[in-house]
């Protein structure tokens, strides 16, 4: 299970039996897996993620659910470890109760020596219906606890300690899914073992202290070895507790993605027979919040040095947990450090996640921001939750601290604004924000308790602490969701009206990629207003703002793959549009993380990765405007400004050139500049709008000392404006070295060119500008060994091909 040398364990994951109350189901499950994925394997359930299926199947969450096995024993005095159950679950050995859990953020250990006899034992855990224990706890409890009805159609998630995107999210399947979601397994009762290894650093003039506080049990006054950096030092444990000092002289530090190396150690513990390991990072992460003119800082100094957060938030991996691998996780964190990224918030709605995503978070250099696992809706603050929440605390606290990318704890996701969401609240504002602060000072409290030197903050988005004003629309001070643009329907340019000190989160939708809509719709379900298509959109009036935010934009495409590539080019713009000029306002802003990385199942939703992990067109465009040098221009009052920023260590020297670009693909200089970008954004030159003819758009260049050269193209009116000339586009195709490589040319400038491949792999870019002197070269690195076709597609095919 969590550590080594142990002997005498018996691991129950595997082969189980599954059942349901009523007596209509029966098949396997091999834990640790979710009951929906099981019976889907059985053949039991159509594919969830299908077409409408997912209306057919929520009689799954009303039903009692049961897993059996059988357990040949020679040693009864043993405990049982589970690391995870979901959720509300009776489990029994030999017929006893010897468990009710109700939270599937938390691990339990049960004494069995009572009820363990030698020879076969029967195990039984019994899940309870989250929408019976829900409605049943609502109905209990002595005033209203509402729950956020346009994200969850399952009711009184709010009530439970489940993932509360379980019961439907405004980007999720709503299945109210159940199961063993962790290890399972029996360990010798009082065996000795290592409990928690807490890990304090400090730094100063080049050396590092690092303090190693570890619990354990059944292991008084026992010798513990502790090994770091090649230093072995010894401690008493005394009270179950032994503490140990490193003094480490020039230590090789651990850097975010693009500050330096990732630089990690091996701590190792030994007690008596117990041996265990934690890998560890030398750093320091702090968060500044600092009054100044505009209200107060928020950023992070990694080292003593600013840096400025790029990256995106973390959904869970999959909606059904037996579909998540090491794997497949590791893919989608992969291509979140591929685009720049440094920092990944793991949002509040979903779950703490396991050891080996924070393991290749420390691995990739990507800064976790983690939420406590509540959002957008009240919660309870009566003993029993809190005494639950503050176990949850502690336990994910303990095992998640040590890790280097660990950078922040956030209380929670959107409670506050949630204050003023149902008429409840709104009517006995008092009650329920002595409630919520009862609730929000337990997790800081519970968080304290383990890691007194961590980054708190107190929800996201905040103010501050003790400020429960509006953190949607307040730009001076603390993180901020910045969602006018998506759910208030402004333009794009609104995301220039703010200077959010660090953004936390804003997004804009798009439908998934042709290859993630075909593992739910047929052909014959291609149109957006399909039943099957409307189905797979979760947001209220979601697929109305695509329609009418492309109406805004561009010409209408006509066939539905073209609308699928607009919604993904408009989607790349109104993101790049908000992070280029928010990381101009450097070091006003320091922090941009989109909503959302990742989707949970195929749907359309603000991800820049579809399910699966392919990158639809906002990861590439993400790679590219989350690049280290980046000039970018930025349209003030009757201007277009250029302007550069630089995230590394040492200061560039950047070379800008600008043009202004006819339909045909003519150019005409508009100047050039060479300038030096250190630590905040610099301006370049700036066109006047009025240098620019009606059919011609701004392109500039550049080059920078540390090697890296770019260029982009700015459209100063909406780019149905332009009449794009047939750029009459060839793509040559040739296979190499397990590689596809393509060039693609064109007669005219050709907006947006993105390749699709008929299998699944990998494109090195896309979505790009092809101008006639410059062909465009791609790669494609394939995932099996199918020849795959490639389709091609850009701003005029897609909008304007019926022209001729
Ligand atoms: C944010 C998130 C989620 C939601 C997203 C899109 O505020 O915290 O609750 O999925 O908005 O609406």
């Amino acid at each position: 299970m969590t550590q080594e040398n142990r002997s005498g364990c018996v691991d129950l994951a595997g082969a189980w039996t599954l059942t349901d109350t009523h007596g209509d189901f029966r098949c396997d499950i091999v834990l640790p897996c979710d009951g929906i994925t099981s019976l889907h394997a059985a053949g039991h359930i159509p594919n969830p993620y299908w077409g409408r299926n997912e209306y057919d199947l929520r009689w799954i969450g009303e039903r009692d659910w049961v897993v059996t096995r059988d357990v040949t024993l020679t040693e009864t005095d043993v405990d049982l470890v589970i690391l995870g159950i979901d959720t509300v679950a009776t489990l029994r050995w030999n017929g006893q109760v010897v468990l009710q859990c109700d939270n599937v953020h938390r691990s339990f250990r049960v004494d069995l020596s009572d009820v363990a006899k030698k020879g076969e034992n029967k195990v039984e855990i019994t899940f309870h219906s989250p929408v019976a224990e829900g409605a049943k706890r609502q109905a209990a409890h002595p005033f209203p606890i509402p729950y956020s009805t346009d994200n969850n159609p399952i009711p009184n998630g709010n009530m439970l300690r489940k993932v509360q995107c379980d019961f439907g999210w405004d980007w999720n399947i709503a299945l109210a899914p159940f199961g063993v979601v962790g290890g399972v397994g029996l360990e010798p009762h009082a065996a000795p073992r290592v409990d928690t290894v807490l890990v304090q650093q400090e730094h100063e003039s080049g050396i590092a202290t690092v303090d190693v506080t570890l619990r354990a049990a059944f292991l008084d006054a026992e010798t513990a070895t502790v090994q770091l950096c090649e230093q072995t030092t010894r401690a008493l444990v005394l009270d179950g507790k032994a503490v140990a000092r490193f003094t480490i002289k020039d230590p090789e530090l651990w850097w975010p993605n693009g500050q330096g190396p990732q630089t990690l150690h091996d701590l190792q513990i030994s007690v008596g027979d117990v041996a265990t390991t934690r890998r560890i990072g030398l750093r320091t992460i702090e968060l500044i919040t600092q009054p100044d003119k505009a209200g107060a800082s928020f950023g992070f100094r990694v080292n003593g040095r600013d840096v400025f957060a790029k990256g995106a938030n973390w959904i869970p991996a999959d909606a059904l947990h037996g579909q998540i691998t090491d794997e497949k996780t590791r893919g989608l964190l992969q291509s979140a450090a591929d685009a720049h990224m440094n920092m990944i918030r793991v949002w509040g709605g979903g779950r703490y996640e396991p050891d080996s995503f924070y393991d290749t978070c420390d691995e990739l250099g990507l800064m976790v921001w983690q939420d406590y696992m509540f959002a957008c809706s009240i919660y309870p603050s009566d003993d029993a939750f809190l005494e639950n929440v503050t176990a949850e605390v502690h336990e994910n606290t303990a095992r998640i601290q040590h890790h280097a990318s660990l950078a922040l704890w956030c209380g929670d996701n959107e409670l506050v604004g949630s204050l003023g969401w149902f008429p409840e609240t709104r009517e006995d504002r008092d009650r329920y924000l002595v409630n919520y602060d009862r609730l929000n000072r337990t997790i800081e409290m519970a968080m304290k308790s383990v890691d007194p030197a961590a980054n708190w903050w107190p929800s996201s988005p905040s103010l501050g602490p003790m400020d429960f004003r509006d953190g949607w629309h307040v730009d001076g001070q603390g993180d901020m969701h910045f969602w006018s643009v998506w759910h208030e329907g402004r333009d794009f340019d609104h995301y220039r009206d703010v200077i959010p000190r660090f953004c936390s989160e804003f997004g804009f939708q798009s439908y998934p990629s042709m290859s993630a809509i075909r593992k739910f719709a047929a052909p014959e379900d291609f149109n957006i207003a399909a039943p099957v298509l409307e189905s797979h959109q979760k947001n209220k009036g979601g697929n109305a703002r695509i329609a009418e935010t492309m109406f805004r934009y561009f010409r209408w495409p006509e066939k539905f793959e073209d609308f699928v590539y607009l919604s993904q080019v408009q989607q790349g713009l109104a993101i790049k549009t908000a992070v280029t000029h928010w990381r101009s306002l450097r070091p006003q802003c320091m922090g941009t993380l989109y909503w959302q990385l990742n989707d949970t199942w195929p749907v359309c939703s603000w991800a820049s990765l579809d399910h699966g992990g392919n990158w639809k067109l906002l990861h590439h465009m993400a790679r590219e405007f989350y690049r280290p040098v980046l000039v970018t221009a930025v349209p003030v009052g009757d201007t277009i400004v250029l302007r550069g920023v630089n995230d590394l260590p040492d200061q560039v020297s950047v070379s800008v050139r600008a043009f202004a670009l006819a339909m045909d693909g003519e150019r005409r200089d508009l100047g050039a500049q060479d300038t030096q970008i250190g630590e905040g954004a610099v301006e370049f030159l700036s066109v006047d709008a009025s240098d620019l003819g009606a059919q011609e758009m701004l392109m500039f260049t550049w080059t920078a000392s540390d090697g890296s050269t770019g260029s982009d193209i700015h459209a100063p009116h909406p780019f149905k404006h332009y009449d794009l000339a047939k750029p009459d586009i060839t793509m040559d195709v040739a296979s190499a070295d397990g590689l596809w490589h393509l060039t693609v040319t064109s007669k005219a400038p050709a907006y947006f060119v993105s390749v699709e491949s008929s299998t699944p792999g990998r494109f090195d870019q896309n979505a790009v500008h092809v101008l006639p002197d410059a062909p465009l070269h791609l790669t494609f690195a394939p995932q099996g060994d199918e020849t795959p076709e490639f389709s091609l597609r850009d701003l005029h095919s897609a909008t304007m091909a019926t022209q001729g």
